[in-house]
């Protein structure tokens, strides 16, 4: 299989794409950190014998995913899987307070860029007549939590998308799932909290949020049903949480 990942530098991308790779699959993976792409595709092709692709591009901009997909290699256009994966929360206030530099870039990059990704991307699957599309939720895209405002919204609409992408291409057959995760502790904090470690510490401080890890193999379990079953949706959260605000901590 070959399987692309957008936002594969950091947390549940990079586990995604390790996992694939770790099962001898090939890969094309995105990000903007240039520097890291070359690391992985690096460590990868050599502890795996695998093949990967770099596409360092900003997944907000329209022309750079549009360039970056029509100009891959015809072996590399026959993509079996694309993981929507690249995404951030920006902020966590008040509605009324909030700042619109990241409701733009949360709404430019889980909404529109997922649908760049997904518009360049099924037309290829549609060609090859077969593929199977992963977007990544969230646990909020399924409720909404105090100061969550625009995050949630981006995900709910993900949550939609993940909806109206499977009747669309259901005559294609192609695959369309939801992985919605809960806690997972990856850079996600530190992006939303505008890089202070300390409060994203803070996030998961005295519980046990999930891994990465933990999201790659429900991806990876997903994306390898036989041909006749597709998971539409699926929540993943820590066992200790309930709900997006509901947890126990020690
Ligand atoms: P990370 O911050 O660790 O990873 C985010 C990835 O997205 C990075 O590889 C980053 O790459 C990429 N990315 C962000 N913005 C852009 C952009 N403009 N263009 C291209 N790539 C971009 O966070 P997570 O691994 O936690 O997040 C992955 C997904 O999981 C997101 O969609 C997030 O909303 C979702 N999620 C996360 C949860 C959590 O608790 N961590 C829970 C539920 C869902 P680079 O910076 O190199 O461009
Ligand atoms: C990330 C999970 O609860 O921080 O999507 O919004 S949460």
């Amino acid at each position: 299989m070959l399987v692309l990942v957008t936002g594969a530098t950091s947390g549940i991308g990079k586990s995604t794409a390790e996992i694939f790779a770790k099962n001898s699959h090939d890969l094309i993976i995105t990000g903007r950190r240039e520097e890291r792409l070359q690391e992985i595709k690096k460590q990868f092709e050599s502890d795996h014998k695998i093949k990967v692709t770099i596409l360092c591009f900003d997944i907000r901009n329209l022309k750079e995913v549009e360039n970056a997909i029509s100009k891959l290699s015809a072996e590399n256009k026959k993509i079996d899987i694309l993981v929507n994966n690249a995404g951030l929360a920006a902020g966590l206030g008040p509605i009324q307070s909030g700042e619109i530099d990241h409701w733009e870039r949360m709404i430019d990059t889980n909404i529109k860029g997922l649908l760049y990704m997904s518009r360049a991307v099924s037309n290829l699957m549609i060609e090859n007549k077969k593929g199977h599309i992963i977007n990544i939720g969230s646990v909020a895209g399924k409720e909404v939590y105090a100061n969550g405002n625009v995050y949630c919204a981006t995900k709910h609409a993900v949550d939609a998308l993940n909806k109206g992408m499977r009747i669309d291409l259901l005559p294609h057959n192609i695959k369309v799932t939801a992985v919605n995760p809960g806690m997972v502790e990856t850079e996600f904090s530190i992006v939303r909290f505008d890089g202070d470690e300390d409060k994203a510490k803070k996030v998961y401080m005295g519980l046990q949020p999930l891994t990465p890890e933990d999201i790659a193999e429900t991806i990876f379990w997903v994306a390898n049903r036989p041909a006749h079953v597709n998971i539409n949706d699926i929540l993943i959260m820590p066992t200790v949480q309930a709900t997006a605000t509901n947890v126990i901590r020690k």
